[in-house]
């Protein structure tokens, strides 16, 4: 499953933005436990279902009305703060968390109202964009450390006659997400000595920076947009970085009002439906949120999963089907599955995705949209609905 962290300073909305995103309102049907334990759970990115094309929806557990749900990993990592890969704060432990993450939700305060500390001030008076850098700043040095100490050994290793660059410090960095051909195009870019021995540290700091950036892409979540001055979510809008405006309370606000019936809402629709069931303090906090909504266009936590998934990581959602008629399983339940594959894969990676022995059984696919057989080099594209001829 992919994994998606959540990182940022104290305060700023991380826990409120996970509890919001796992809580589960579409039905959990392959994990009994949306937390798989205190700071890791299931949650869903959003796309539309190819059920959408036909008569009927599918009965699919994590389709609402055409609104399919695919399941992720979220991770609430604890808060950073500068000098947190030297130790300071919860420190380097909190930093290891992100090892396994495929990429970051980086939770962001924008109104303002906490220091760089994550200490409660006065709305509006800490600048927002100080807490950008900081946070990829910290993931770069503490990469740059496992690399420093990691370098004896690639110093000895050296002295094979069989040593290998590329084979060694994909050895060295495959647990963070970094395979051959992410270490062969880092290091096509990179300036450094033939001789590991002569590396010196801006060479292993240098390293280092571009593969946490290749293998930890960042989403800023412009957070606490229902309290924050517009300007500031303006100038986070304005940087050259994927920013999406969030309210984390306001989700979670929803969620649980649509739990309990009292709002027509689900995860990243871009407004509400107030029920007629509320008292009027609900219905004004609601109205309140829902002029939010209507701003920035819905509360942007599923968009900020939404966007980390589909754009940081370039990822498709492909449907693997036994009829490709009727689009369903061996028990006719159409759609029943959903995978996330990286732009690229193709039927064979589908099948492999599905099960091993799946894979090693594969002859061949059909595009169930035309009934025809597609070839084994065929790229999936987002919402393919394909059949796996198998052995197995
Ligand atoms: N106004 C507002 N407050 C929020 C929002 N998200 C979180 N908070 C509040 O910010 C405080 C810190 O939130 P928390 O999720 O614990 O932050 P964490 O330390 O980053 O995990 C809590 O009082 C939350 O209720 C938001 O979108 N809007
Ligand atoms: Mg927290």
């Amino acid at each position: 499953m992919l994994s998606i962290a959540l990182a940022g300073k104290p305060n700023a909305g991380k826990s409120t933005f996970y509890t919001a995103s796992t809580m589960a309102d579409v039905d959990v049907a392959n994990y009994p436990f949306t937390t798989i334990d205190a700071n890791r759970g299931v949650s869903y990115v959003r796309t539309e279902c190819p059920c959408l094309e036909r008569d009927e929806r599918c009965n699919a557990d994590n389709c609402k009305d055409g609104k399919r749900y695919v399941p992720i990993e979220l991770i609430d990592v604890a808060g950073l703060v500068p000098g947190a890969h030297e130790g300071k704060g919860l420190g380097n432990q909190f930093l290891d968390a992100l090892t396994n993450a495929d990429a970051i939700v980086n939770v962001v305060d924008a109104s303002g109202g906490t220091n760089e500390k994550g200490e409660p001030v006065d709305v509006g008076s800490h600048d927002p964009l100080e807490d950008i850098d900081f946070v990829e700043e910290e993931m770069d040095l503490w990469l740059a450390g496992i690399v420093d100490r990691n370098w004896e050994g690639v110093e000895r290793a050296s002295r094979s006659p069989d040593f290998d660059l590329d084979d060694e410090l994909t050895e060295m960095l495959s647990g963070f997400g970094a395979g051959p051909t992410e270490i062969a195009t880092i290091l096509r870019d990179l300036e450094y000595p033939d001789d590991p021995i002569q590396w010196d540290d801006d060479h292993r700091e240098s390293l280092a920076r571009e593969v946490r950036a290749t293998t930890k892409p960042i989403v800023v979540a412009a957070n606490k947009i229902d309290v924050a001055p517009d300007e500031n979510v303006e100038r986070l809008l304005d940087l050259d970085k994927p920013v999406i405006p969030t309210t984390a309370e306001g989700e979670l606000a929803l969620r649980r009002a649509a739990e309990n019936d009292l709002v027509a809402y689900d995860p990243g629709d871009e407004s509400l439906e107030i029920g007629a069931d509320v008292s009027d303090a609900q219905r004004e906090a609601l109205d309140d949120l829902a002029d939010t909504m209507a701003e920035w266009g819905g509360t942007g936590v599923q968009d900020a999963l939404d966007h980390a998934v589909y754009e940081l990581l370039d990822h498709l959602t492909a449907y693997p089907v036994e009829d490709a008629a009727k689009w369903s399983d061996g028990s006719g339940n159409v759609l029943p599955d959903a995978f996330l594959l990286p732009h690229g894969s193709t039927p064979v990676d589908l099948a492999y995705t599905v099960h091993s022995d799946i894979g090693d059984g594969y002859l061949h696919a059909v595009d169930a949209r035309s009934s025809r057989e597609i070839s084994d080099e065929y790229e999936l594209e987002e919402g393919d609905v394909i059949k796996i001829v198998s052995t197995s």
